[in-house]
C-alpha cells in the first residue's frame, strides 16, 4: 500500500514496487526541482528491487544518464533502512534516523529523497544531509523544492515521441518482452 497524495507527497510503497519491477524491465527517471526553479534528471535504464525478505534491496541499477549526477550508484545493492530497521552500513550509526528519512542507505549517503522538506534548500552543515538530498548537484547541505520518482517499463513499444535514443542499448534483456 502506498501512502499519501499522487497529485502531492506520495510513495507507492515497496511491496507494490517491489510487485511491479519483478514483472519486466523498467526504467527509473528522477526528476528534480530546486528554489531557483531548475531542473535537473537522473535516468536509469534499469531499475528494480529485491522482496521483503531481501529488505527491498535496491538490486538493479542501470547506466545513468541526465544533467543531474548520479547520486544514487553507491546506494545499490543496500537493503531498504528506516528508522526502526538498520540495514546499512554504518556500524554505530541509525542512517534512516540521522537523516530523517527511510532509504536505500550505504554508509550513509549520496541521496536521500525522502528527507525532510526544508524551505529555501539550504541548511546548515550540522543538518547534514537531513533533506531531500541529492548530493551530485547541489552537495549534502541542500534540499530540493521538489523530487519525483517515476517509473516506467523499458521495453514496450511507445510512441516515437516518448523514445529516448539510448532506447536500442539494451536490446537484449527486452527481447522476451517486446
Ligand atoms: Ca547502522
Amino acid at each position: 500500500m502506498g501512502f499519501g497524495n499522487p497529485d502531492g507527497e506520495f510513495f507507492i510503497g515497496l511491496d507494490k514496487l517491489r510487485a511491479i519491477t519483478a514483472v519486466e524491465p523498467f526504467e527509473l527517471y528522477i526528476v528534480l526541482e530546486d528554489f531557483d526553479n531548475e531542473t535537473r534528471y537522473a535516468k536509469f535504464d534499469e531499475f528494480a528491487i529485491g522482496n521483503e525478505e531481501d529488505g527491498y534491496a535496491l538490486n538493479v541499477l542501470g547506466d545513468y544518464t541526465g544533467n543531474a549526477g548520479d547520486s544514487l550508484r553507491s546506494h545499490r545493492k543496500m537493503k531498504f533502512s528506516t528508522y526502526d530497521r538498520d540495514n546499512d552500513r554504518e556500524f554505530n550509526r541509525n542512517c534512516a534516523f540521522l537523516h530523517v528519512g527511510a532509504w536505500w542507505y550505504n554508509q550513509c549517503v549520496d541521496s536521500n529523497l525522502n528527507g525532510q522538506y526544508i524551505d529555501g534548500g539550504k541548511y546548515e552543515e550540522k543538518l547534514f544531509a537531513r533533506g531531500m538530498c541529492w548530493r551530485a548537484w547541489r552537495g549534502h547541505n541542500y534540499g530540493y523544492k521538489f523530487t519525483q520518482m517515476m517509473i516506467r517499463p523499458k521495453c514496450r513499444n511507445f510512441p516515437a515521441s516518448l523514445k529516448t535514443k539510448n532506447s536500442n542499448s539494451h536490446q537484449q534483456s527486452c527481447e522476451s518482452f517486446s
